[in-house]
């Protein structure tokens, strides 16, 4: 009986060992297939000429990275998702020309409230701009980049560009 029991003991763990094999086997097939395409798609923003970003009364906007083709129109919509109005949580997106000192664009945007925080002394610096909006608005502008580069774009709210800031990749 013992003799049995041991044999029985030994081809078990012989099957076991053979079964765990087999599993690791197929796992580490299915990996790569599992994994490839969703980080493909998390990293790299798609590039679409119909952009759609939002902003929300956590002052944050929904992406921190736009990519568009160069040479074509671009669509672009900002949406105000959050509740609070905007002379407490407005939001617009100012996309800037290359080389523009971002921090010292931002420091005169936020003395031109009367022009919605758009300073009309640095035209010369904006690629685009949105309107000025509060929660449940938006606001849609065309406008076309011929040069390829990347643009920072910020909210010029005071206060927000700290956390509401990003870049407008064109290629
Ligand atoms: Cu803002």
């Amino acid at each position: 009986m013992n003799k049995k029991a041991k044999i029985s003991m030994i081809m078990l763990m012989g099957t076991l060992a053979i079964t765990s094999c087999g599993k690791k086997e197929t796992t580490t097939i299915e990996e790569p297939q599992v994994t490839e395409t969703p980080s493909e798609e998390g990293q790299k923003a798609a590039v679409s000429n119909v952009l759609v970003i939002e902003g929300n009364d956590q002052m944050q906007f929904s992406t921190n990275e736009l990519r568009a083709e160069a040479g074509k129109p671009i669509k672009l919509t900002l949406k105000h998702v959050g509740k609070i109005p905007k002379e407490a949580m407005g939001h617009n997106l100012v996309i800037l020309q290359e080389g523009t000192d971002e921090a010292a664009f931002a420091a005169k945007a936020i003395n031109a409230k009367d022009t919605d925080y758009i300073p009309a002394s640095e035209k010369a610096s904006i690629v685009a701009h949105t309107k000025l909006l509060g929660g449940g608005e938006e606001d849609t502008i065309e406008f076309t980049v011929d040069k390829k580069g990347t643009y920072n774009f910020l909210c010029t709210f005071p206060g927000h560009v700290s956390m509401m800031k990003g870049v407008l990749i064109v290629e």
